[in-house]
């Protein structure tokens, strides 16, 4: 499908159903998750509108520092990073998971500025969220060109091989690569690097290891949005598989193992209890204080990030540091 606003483009390629096939996969991961020992529920569901909703006010919490130390080292080294995209001449920008690029559109505003010759390609597994970025940047910057790609990342990887064939600087931005595990962050970033060709660029945003506390924190904020987010999950299992998940009587419950790097949520059951899903007909049992695992973001030092890059077939160009060091953007080229 292919809608054309005035000049930007919005491709859609994901699986085009009636929501069934989605709801029934949704099922059957969480009744998976939910019979195995230890139980668990996977990240990806946490985003349905409610979901990012709640993912937005958690951008704009005091505790959570990710975000805004991204902001900030892009700000500040914005100039330095569009000369170096720009060096080898037009470019295609793929930003992968792109939703409002809040932060890349200080990127494009630099780009523009110093007049370098690029195009805008967006990618993100929300239509709602393309759409509405195609129609702001129309309006911010008329004479941008802006190709929209709703998809899963490997489609849109695929896609992009296909049909983009000037060199490409790829962000992947947001410590998007925490929620991976260390071997499946590697296998990410190799594929990303299996659809590039040797001078391409990547750059990967990637939050940096620090006071374990300081992470505790931006996990387990005092007003408890990271918590509703959590909750969020048993609320949409209840909406879109019929369960009958009580939130009362599950607590968000966050930790942060040093040695690993890795940030661990959970909800908790306060009580033993019964939770009956429409969708599987199944019961499904908690004893009291039972856990059930449900994200984690990894920290990684520069040099683990270097390492991945390198392994994935990437030479590191140079990394940029917010002020305080807590967060990094690192720019890869392809080798
Ligand atoms: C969207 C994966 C970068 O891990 O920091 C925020 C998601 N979870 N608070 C992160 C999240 C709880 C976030 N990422």
């Amino acid at each position: 499908m292919l809608l054309q606003t005035t000049s930007n483009t919005l491709i859609d390629l994901s699986r085009k159903t009636d929501g069934s096939q989605d709801r029934a996969a949704f099922a059957k991961d969480v009744a998976e998750g939910l019979s195995q020992h230890p139980k668990k529920l996977s990240s990806r569901y946490f985003y349905d509108a409610t979901g990012s909703r709640l993912f937005q006010e958690i951008m704009a919490l005091p505790e959570y520092y990710l975000t805004r130390a991204e902001f900030s080292l892009i700000r500040q080294h914005r100039s330095a990073m569009a000369k170096a995209f720009a060096a080898g001449g037009f470019f295609h920008l793929v930003d992968l998971g792109a939703g409002d690029a809040m932060k890349t559109k200080l990127l494009l505003q630099e780009l523009v500025s110093q007049e370098k010759p690029f195009d805008y390609v967006p990618m993100d597994i929300s239509g709602a969220a393309m759409k509405e970025l195609s129609k702001n940047l129309q309006q911010e910057h008329p004479d941008m060109h802006v190709q929209a790609v709703v998809a899963e990342y490997v489609t849109g990887l695929q896609w992009l091989e296909q049909h983009l064939t000037e060199r490409k600087v790829v962000l992947f931005l947001g410590s998007n690569i925490g929620n991976f595990e260390r071997e499946e962050g590697l296998e990410f970033v190799s594929q990303i690097r299996q659809h590039l060709h040797p001078g391409d660029l990547f750059l990967l945003g990637v939050d940096l290891s620090k006071d374990p506390d300081t992470i505790l924190a931006a996990y387990n904020d005092a007003s408890g949005i990271t918590a509703a987010f959590n909750l969020n999950l048993l609320d949409r299992i209840n909406r879109e598989l019929g369960g009958n998940f009580d939130l009362d009587a599950f607590k968000h419950f966050a930790l942060y193992d040093p040695q690993l790097g890795v940030m661990k949520s959970f909800l908790v059951s306060q009580r033993a209890q019964e939770v009956y899903l429409e969708a599987t007909q199944t019961r499904y049992t908690f004893a009291a204080w039972e856990a059930v695992h449900t994200e984690n973001s990894h920290k990684y030092t520069l040099q683990q990030a270097k390492e991945m890059g390198s392994t994935a077939g990437f030479e590191l160009v140079t990394s940029y540091l917010d002020a305080e060091g807590h967060f990094a953007d690192m720019l890869f080229k392809a080798v």
